[in-house]
């Protein structure tokens, strides 16, 4: 495994690995549950996991932690290294990993393809398929092999892009121990990165330093430097073991915001502005916005003063324009009108977050409580369906009890109002998963699709036109269930989807989880343009996912999303309404 300079994300790593491993290798489901439970807790670990080098007493306190793993944690702490984790990679094939993460593929399988096929690798696997070894593996079908090949094809074509959600705090951590050089005045991120795209190509870093060797120097030695792939007086590329490049650049500070404004791109934008600076009479390039007088060397080789350069701001108002935000810096956007984009603090109401009914991790009073501390009016409890099983959905009676202990909790919490709601499944026909008589004794109904995501894009768009005019769901979760790098999910007819959901008002989600972001941001776009309400929600099932809003908003933004347009940040008055408007 590779480390990164978090201890607690590569503890979550190894834990989780070793739930699959120990899954693999046939191990009883307790031992298995066991380290994804500790890999969970985890993950909703809010202090500093250091702390804890010296004290597995105080790891085993917290519910989930047994003393053998709080000795593991420990250990690790200490030493960067877990032996038991250790000897459990060295029982499987290295690559039988890989084949776990194909989608679909689950441990059960991968084990029964091992040992029936000798699959060890996803190559073996193509072959395998190519070849029929797969056919005499118990209850392995024709279809089911068809579903593997397409898998792997799909992942071949997009595992080379990074997810926002990984990059994002890569890119965070990487900005605070480069800043900390001492030499470092200014530094941030550019690229796709900064304008908010769902994936990355590779994460560009831009810093002003009056030592740019050493702070060279110092980004080759940061931790899980694969390569180095290049390293220049004020440039250097390199590649994490994980598979992701970086570019760091080094720019005089009087050019920052000239260079950040050109390496944040898109490249068709940066076509747009030069073309826009020339017909202005200047020039623009990396190193600012010059006047132009008709001579080919560069202006700033011959000591030319800038009209603009030190900042993005100054270059964007003497090209008369106004600062566009770097999600809108994209080919498709018109220059002169910004609107007044959302951000994270429009954000006043969470209307999709799971608990432990279902497959979450908090209880209707911890999840509140936690709603309310993020300075929310509103909390949905939005609990799974009864056919989603496998996150232990709930039946009828379930649901009614849980409606009672929601409105139960409800009545005795002061400064949040907590809505009694389903996640309830979109079954593959386009009906839903409950009765009307029990949708309409909830608050709130989100329809999401789950099963059945590869269905032609004709069901699919009937599919989701039911849900969408059914008149007591208010929003689509995740309406294609497309995971990212993993499937495609569904293809509906977009335009049918949003004319649809304004004609019944019915909002549809930007599902903010970084492995969904689904609105996409071009759906997003178009809905906003037709009228259409959109949701912005975490679909939280553990405390750090309300994180994920971030990422939500961003992509809403790139959609040119305004608070207007958005359930999330409309008062408690108005949200209540319209709510209630489904229900009269
Ligand atoms: P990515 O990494 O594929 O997700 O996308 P970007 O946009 O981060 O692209 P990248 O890393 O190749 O370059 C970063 C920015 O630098 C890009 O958005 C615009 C600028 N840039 C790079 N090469 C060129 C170029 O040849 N022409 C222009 N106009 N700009 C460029
Ligand atoms: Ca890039
Ligand atoms: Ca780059
Ligand atoms: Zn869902």
């Amino acid at each position: 495994m590779s480390t990164s300079n978090d201890p607690r994300r590569d503890l979550i790593a190894l834990f989780d690995e070793m739930g699959s491993i120990l899954e693999l290798l046939g191990a009883n489901g307790f031992k298995v549950n066991a380290n994804r439970k500790v890999a969970r807790v985890l993950e909703d670990l809010t202090g500093d996991i250091t702390a804890y080098r010296d004290d597995p007493k105080g790891l085993q306190a917290m519910d989930g932690i047994g003393k053998s793993s709080a000795e593991k944690i420990c250990e690790f702490l200490r030493t960067g290294r877990m032996e038991e984790y250790e000897q459990l990679v060295a029982e499987v094939p290295d690559g039988l990993l890989d084949v776990l993460e194909i989608p679909g593929l689950g441990p059960k399988t991968v084990r029964a393809i091992w040992e029936h096929a000798g699959v060890e690798s996803i190559p073996d696997l193509e072959r395998a398929i190519a070849e029929g070894g797969l056919d005499d593996v118990p209850r392995m079908g024709k279809k089911t092999i068809q579903n593997i090949a397409d898998s792997i094809e799909f992942m071949k074509k997009s595992t080379d892009r990074t997810p926002l959600g990984t990059a994002m705090p890569l890119a965070e951590g990487l900005v605070d121990q480069l800043g900390a050089h001492s030499g470092v005045s200014r530094i941030a991120w550019a690229g796709s990165l900064r304008r908010g795209r769902d994936t990355i190509g590779d994460l560009d870093i831009l810093a002003c330093c009056e030592d740019a060797a050493s702070l060279i120097e110092l980004f080759q030695s940061i931790d899980g430097v694969e390569k180095v792939l290049l390293a220049g007086d004020t440039k250097c590329s390199i590649r994490l073991d994980r598979g992701i490049q970086i570019d760091l650049r080094v720019v005089p500070e009087a050019a920052f915001g000239a260079a950040l404004m050109y390496f944040t791109g898109s490249k068709e934008h940066n076509v747009v502005l030069r073309e826009r600076a020339i017909k202005a009479g200047m020039r623009l390039n990396e190193y600012g916005l010059f006047p132009d007088d008709g001579d080919d060397e560069p202006p700033q080789a011959r000591g030319i003063a800038p009209v603009a350069s030190e900042t993005e701001e100054s270059i964007y108002a003497a090209l008369e324009l106004p600062c566009i935000p770097p999600e809108l810096r994209e080919e498709r956007n018109t220059l002169e009108t910004v609107p007044e984009l959302i951000t994270v603090e429009d954000i006043k109401a969470e209307l999709h977050a799971h608990t432990t009914a279902s497959d979450g991790h908090l209880s209707i009073e911890e999840l509140v409580a936690v709603a309310k501390a993020r300075g929310f009016h509103t909390i949905a409890v939005t609990d799974h369906s009864r056919s989603s099983v496998q996150a232990n959905g709930l039946d009828e009676d379930r649901l009614r009890a849980h409606i009672d202990a929601v409105r139960e909790v409800n009545e005795h919490t002061k400064g949040i109002t907590v809505l009694a709601g389903s996640e309830v499944d979109i079954l593959s026909d386009g009906r839903l998963d409950y009765d009307d008589d029990l949708l309409a004794a909830l608050d709130i109904v989100v329809a999401s699709p789950h099963v059945a995501l590869s269905q032609d894009p004709k069901k699919a768009t009937a599919r989701l036109l039911a849900a969408i005019a059914h008149p007591l769901v208010h929003i689509i979760g995740h309406p294609t269930g497309r995971i990212i790098n993993r499937r495609p999910g569904l293809s509906p007819d977009m335009d049918a989807l949003i004319a649809a959901a304004v004609e019944h008002d019915t909002a549809l989600e930007i599902n903010a989880n970084p492995q969904r972001l689904d609105l996409r941001d071009v759906h997003v776009r178009a809905a906003v343009e037709a009228g259409c309400r959109i949701a912005i929600d975490t679909d939280a099932h553990a405390e750090s996912h309300f994180d994920f809003l971030r990422y939500g908003v961003i992509t809403a933004r790139r959609g040119r999303c305004t608070p207007a347009d958005c359930v999330n940040s409309l008062s408690a008055k108005a949200l209540h309404a319209w709510l209630k408007s489904k229900r009269s």
